[in-house]
């Protein structure tokens, strides 16, 4: 039993399920247990900056008690994850509730961490502004130019929300804006509906950002759609950063999120996808927005796990 310091939130506590039972190193030890792990997880409760519903600062604690249900062996690839790369759980980033900056401030202290021992991070969210502390961490250690592949219902490339530059609907803009990252590296999937503000998508286009509509993705299929992606992304770069807005799929899969959009993907496509893209030299990967109070049936927190598990299967094929 992992003791639950002062410091800790109520949502924090849920470490004491690793993410499929893997290793659960202590943070604070992170220099020492991370030098053997290819790949660490790592749980941001994050939601202060979700503009809509909130519940997704318990999305880590739900995705570990979900992954136990799940084995390492993937049939379909006939792959045992874990004869090919070691994974370990780094528990949650300590956020301070009420503390938008040295929350954010620390999830980029921790990835940055975990990626200078070259362990790459899979994130766990909290709400989608997250993504932004983690490429910044991962940006840290990094030298060169970074691809950004996002998978969402919405762009997120607002300029600002009720006056505030960070939130979980501006955070794509904010990382087309780093001198490491150019918006014509970025190529977004998935976005569809009427919950996208017209000015976003011509903040998007003003960037450059690649947005692939629905209907695209439909009428093209995922294969196509996601190799354009990954030429997109890696046109000029040197690594591809990953993060995967649970809205993506249909609400039948993911009911259990902030903004829940209908007419989304399916598990099965976005399973395609992230094997496909599991295969190219990823260097982050956060999947955002489980909201676990939504779904008490636990669908969606088991789609979030069963992307990390099939994402892992392509990366150990490829090791
Ligand atoms: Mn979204």
């Amino acid at each position: 039993m992992n003791k639950c310091s002062f410091l800790e939130t109520a949502m924090q506590c849920g470490v004491s399920h690793s993410f499929l039972k893997s290793d659960y190193v202590s943070f604070d030890n992170a220099s020492f247990s991370l030098e053997q792990a290819d790949y660490a997880v790592i749980g941001a409760p994050f939601e202060q900056c979700c503009v809509y519903r909130p519940g997704s600062g318990f999305g880590p604690q739900s995705i570990r008690i979900a992954s136990e249900q799940f084995s390492t062996y993937n049939i379909e690839l006939d792959v045992e994850i874990t004869d090919h790369l070691k994974l370990v759980d780094a528990g949650d980033v300590a956020v301070i509730p009420g503390n938008r900056d040295k929350s954010l401030e620390r999830i980029e202290e921790a990835v940055e961490r975990i990626y200078r021992h070259g362990t790459i991070p899979i994130l766990l969210g909290g709400d989608h502004s997250v993504t932004l502390p983690a490429v910044k961490g991962i940006l840290k250690n990094f030298n060169g130019k970074l691809g950004v592949i996002h998978f969402d219902t919405h762009l997120d490339t607002g300029d600002e929300y009720a006056g505030e530059k960070i939130s979980n609907c501006t955070q794509m803009l904010r990382i087309s804006e780093f001198d490491q990252v150019d918006g014509s590296n970025i190529v977004q999937i998935g976005i569809r509906g009427c919950l996208n503000p017209k000015e976003e998508y011509e903040l998007a286009k003003k960037a450059g950002i690649h947005t692939i509509l629905i209907n695209e993705v439909l009428k093209r299929g995922m294969d196509s759609v996601v190799e354009e992606a990954i030429r997109l992304a890696s046109e000029g770069t040197d690594a591809i950063y990953l993060t995967v807005d649970i809205d993506v799929l249909d609400p039948i899969y993911a009911p259990g999120t902030c903004a829940p959009s209908p007419g989304g993907l399916s598990i099965r496509e976005l399973i395609d996808a992230v094997r496909k893209i599991g295969k190219e030299k990823v260097v982050g990967f956060d999947l955002v927005e489980v909201a676990p109070q939504y779904d008490l049936g636990g669908v969606t927190q088991r789609c979030a796990v069963s992307t990390i598990l099939e994402f892992l299967s392509a990366c150990a094929i490829e090791k």
